[in-house]
């Protein structure tokens, strides 16, 4: 396990929504890296030679330049201040990236982790949820809900696409889990507007779009 200095390398799995991250990442910047498979499903996240890279076992791990960087949202911050790729020119602007990786970690993680109380926290008290045209009102109401038809049902959500509209974030993103498929299609994307204020959702629309003929 040890890559030339220079090269990017990844250890991670394509199974996993975390290494989609630092993978999508390259892909869309174009930069060449190497990839590293670790096997989740035979464990070899706790083998003592991987651990050796990542001592949480989990993927995804980067590795460049004689340096180890854990946690797949650091990845990013790291891969953006060192290849200048999605970097934004202003300093305001670079905070507030990070400060949208930590929220990513806040509400998206919580929802992968099953954690209602996690999940529950990124709400405002009055805020509510349009989950395709159910309307869900209040922080009692969205822990229900949360409870029962996400960490009830291990909704996972492998975040595809995210657009800042005006201060409106919109996310699309493919979801899985173990609730009811029939009719649904194989891979189910749905698109989630967002809105925020305070750090804190006040708003949210779970939409399964049509194609627009427009
Ligand atoms: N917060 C970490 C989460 C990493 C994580 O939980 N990775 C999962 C796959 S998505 C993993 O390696 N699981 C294997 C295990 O826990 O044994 C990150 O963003 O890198």
């Amino acid at each position: 396990m040890n890559p030339p200095d220079d090269r990017l390398t990844i250890y991670g799995s394509f199974t996993s929504s975390s290494s989609y991250k630092p993978i999508l990442y390259l892909a869309l910047a174009r930069l060449p890296y190497s990839f590293r498979t670790v096997n989740l499903k035979i464990g070899v996240q706790k083998s003592p030679e991987y651990l050796a890279v990542n001592r949480w076992g989990v993927v995804p791990s980067l590795r460049h330049r004689g340096l180890t960087i854990l946690q797949s949202n650091v990845i990013l911050d790291y891969l953006a201040r060192t290849t200048g790729h999605f970097e934004p020119a202003a300093e305001q602007q670079r905070w507030q990236a990070r400060e949208w990786l930590a929220w990513e970690a806040d509400h998206i993680t919580a929802v992968n982790a099953f954690d209602t109380d996690a999940i529950v926290a990124t709400f405002a008290e009055d805020a509510y949820v349009n989950d395709n045209r159910r309307e869900i009102w209040g922080t009692e109401a969205i822990r229900a809900f949360m409870a029962k038809e996400f960490v009830g049902d291990h909704v996972t959500m492998e975040v595809r696409e995210v657009l800042d509209h005006y201060g409106d974030i919109i996310v699309r993103a493919r979801y899985d889990g173990t609730y009811d498929k029939a009719n649904l299609p194989d891979e189910l994307v749905m698109t989630s507007y967002f809105g925020i204020s305070d750090n804190r959702i006040v708003s949210l629309a779970v939409i399964f779009n049509q194609p627009s003929p427009y």
